[in-house]
């Protein structure tokens, strides 16, 4: 096994110091300064831990940000082979215009073992169940929902469904509404927002919708150190997408990917808060000190917890 306790604190260093390089950032209206701004410091610490790494999800492509990009190697080259993914800014909206839940992100498992997704978009549902058959991207709205409904001895009136505001959820949205189920609507940020099923205290029986395929990746590997359900589906619109997603190796482009498909084996997951948000605290800065807070996992520790950290710059 090549995930050990010692890389844990890795990776936290690199996320928490990530979220303080985009904190620079937040409030100054410039997305792609304060992602620039994680993305460099991701990089230069990523390039000094003792690893062969490989960044198998990346970012830019969509929204033109400076990117650590899929294919990258990153590490001393001693030590274990890698997958990474990243996302150094999750929420640039978020950071630019100082609003809650920007998150510096990274889910690192065994070479292989992580999904080596495009950067297009994914149909993405998850639930903290146990069971198969619940919860299912090819079952209609109200199947789901029933199926939660009698899973959770709730009914749908105090179910709460999490999903991204956006043109194309109206007609989900309509349906849930009809089902008279709670809907917590999020403006960005849908690697939260697949992660506020884990905990009761956020009051999210299910999330829901069309956002990034790398968020749900991500999203998956916390997922699966809490036991939740996750499935996604790619979504490849335009030729290009198709020819892409065939080079890396994608045959079935329809597939409904169940989350250990995503990701396999033993993973740690990182996130920090840039700005205070449901999940963990933003960044804060204190004279010579900062404070962060970072949600990690770690499956095979059985690791999942908050830590806050206080730092001198
Ligand atoms: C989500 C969300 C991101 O993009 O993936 C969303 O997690 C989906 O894309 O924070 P659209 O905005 O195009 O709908 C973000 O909101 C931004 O990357």
């Amino acid at each position: 096994m090549n995930l050990n306790k010692e890389l844990e604190n890795l990776f936290i260093r690199v996320v928490t110091r990530a979220a303080l390089s985009a904190y620079n950032f937040v409030g100054k209206k410039d997305k792609i300064a304060a992602d620039k701004a994680a993305v460099d410091t991701m990089r230069s610490e990523l390039n000094q831990i003792n690893m062969k790494g490989k960044i198998v999800i990346g970012e830019g492509e969509l929204d033109e940000a400076p990117m650590l990009y899929i294919g990258e190697k990153l590490g001393t080259k001693n030590g274990p082979e890698l997958d990474i993914a990243v996302d150094p800014v999750e929420g640039t909206n978020f950071a630019a215009y100082n609003k809650p839940g920007a998150l510096s992100v990274i889910a690192v498992a065994d070479k292989n073992n992580l999904f080596n997704a495009p950067e297009t978009y994914m149909d993405k549902i998850s639930a903290n169940i146990s069971e198969t058959n619940v919860i299912d991207l090819d079952f209609s709205i109200k199947k789901n929902i029933h199926n939660l409904s009698d899973y959770k001895n709730k009914s749908p009136e105090n179910l709460t469904a999490c999903i991204l505001d956006r043109p194309r959820h109206k007609k989900i949205i309509d349906q849930l509404k009809d089902l008279k189920v709670n809907i917590k609507l999020i403006s960005d940020g849908d690697v939260c927002g697949a992660l506020l099923v884990t905990d009761e205290k956020y009051d999210v029986d299910i999330f829901l919708g069309i956002g990034g395929g790398p968020e749900g990746v991500l999203a998956a590997s916390a997922l699966d150190a809490y036991n939740c359900k996750f499935q996604g589906r790619f979504i490849f619109d335009t030729n290009e997408d198709k020819n892409r997603a065939k080079n890396m190796g994608i045959v079935d482009l329809n597939k409904k990917y169940n989350l250990n498909e995503i990701i396999k084996g033993d993973s740690i997951f990182c996130a920090t808060g840039i700005t205070s948000g449901d999940l963990v605290s933003g960044i804060s800065i204190n004279g010579n000190e900062f404070t962060s807070e970072t949600l990690i996992t770690h499956k095979s520790e059985g690791l999942k917890k908050r830590l806050k950290l206080i730092q001198k710059f």
